[in-house]
């Protein structure tokens, strides 16, 4: 098999398509290295005595653990100096970190959410990094929260990483989604998958099944066709999955299709879901529509979604096309 290297990809793609520009290049390059940091960091567990709580809160109230910190520095100290950068915003951080004055500015902005799936960290069980990029404003001098308050259609490229059995990286500039496994001898990403497409049907869903006694009508209604199976409505019968790390969960729908779903509930009517839209949702939803999937709030494509906060939350739909159809049809009823 002929390797093909995450920057020979890059390169190859600049010269089709003439889409990534080379800060870009550099940016996702950067990010990538980042990933391989964390990924080492993971998988020394209990030996580099990185499990377990931080002893403080972010500013969601969610305990952080001591590798989300971790892997929050490593990602500000990793794009920091490359001058590719004006500013980056992350879960665990409350406002947004200006790239200090010692180094030169660049004109894209990096979102992430450094390691989801927390509550998977010390139980050895998959987790990754989730990461969006957008444009500054243009004539932007100093930037502020609000040069990110741009919808998701704005991205120019969003990607997760996984560590799992396997370390990889997913990516899309907006020609496609492509799959990169690390190779840890060697420490280089290669490229192991190109152009994924997300099946359009599915007889798999995942959600968190413990909420439902919270879940609004549409969701019920949902849920209750598929559980009914193959003598029920939808004459066929429904598998469930939840492994409680978006970035595993994403993973496995992109790889055999399937709906990922964390709804908004009746116990927080001011809280639309749990998941952030800037650096989980938004991420997520592009690399699945470019796959060929779709992303809902339950009413509203997700990437048209005019974002008021960075830590706003948004209640997600998202994978195999008929699916994520049918249950935003049931919210528009
Ligand atoms: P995190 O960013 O604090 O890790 O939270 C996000 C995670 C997602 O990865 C996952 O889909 C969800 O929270 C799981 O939630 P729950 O614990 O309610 O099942
Ligand atoms: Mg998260």
């Amino acid at each position: 098999m002929k390797r093909i290297s995450l920057t020979q990809h890059l390169i190859e793609q600049q010269r089709l398509h003439n889409k990534i520009p080379s800060e870009l290049r550099l940016l996702i390059e950067v990010v990538g290295r980042a990933c391989k940091s964390i990924s080492h960091a993971v998988g020394k567990g209990a030996l580099g005595e990185v499990l377990g709580s931080a002893g403080s809160e972010n500013v969601q109230g969610e305990v952080q653990k001591k590798l989300d910190v971790i892997s929050n520095e490593i990602l500000l100290e990793a794009n920091e100096w490359g001058g590719h950068l004006a500013a980056m915003a992350s879960e665990e951080m409350e406002t947004i970190h200006r790239i200090p004055n010692r180094y030169p500015k660049g004109e894209y902005l990096l979102m992430f959410d450094p390691l989801d799936g927390s509550s998977n960290i010390d139980v050895n069980v998959s987790i990754g990094t989730i990461f969006s990029v957008l444009k500054a404003p243009e004539g932007m001098t100093e930037p502020t929260e609000q040069d990110f308050m741009q919808p998701g259609t704005r991205q120019v490229a969003a990607g997760y990483a996984v560590y799992g059995p396997q370390t990889v990286l997913v990516l899309t500039t907006g020609d496609g989604v492509h799959c990169f496994t690390l190779d840890r001898e060697m420490g280089a990403w290669v490229l192991t998958q190109k152009d994924i497409k997300i099946p359009e049907d599915t007889k798999e869903f995942a959600i968190n099944a413990s909420n439902q006694r919270h879940w609004f009508p549409p969701v019920k209604r949902y849920v209750d066709e598929m559980l009914a199976g193959s003598t029920g409505v939808r004459g066929k019968d429904f598998n469930m999955r939840w492994i409680a790390s978006m970035v595993a969960d994403v993973h496995r729908i992109l790889n055999r299709g399937g709906i990922f779903m964390y709804p908004a509930d009746a116990r927080e009517p001011n809280k639309p879901g749990k998941l952030r839209l800037m650096y989980e949702a938004n991420p997520m939803a592009f690399i699945v529509e470019q796959a060929g999937g779709a992303a809902t709030d339950g009413t509203r494509r997700i990437l048209d979604i005019q974002p008021e906060k960075l830590h706003q939350r948004v209640a997600v739909f998202l994978g195999s096309k008929n699916e994520v159809d049918l249950v935003t049809s049931y919210h528009q009823q």
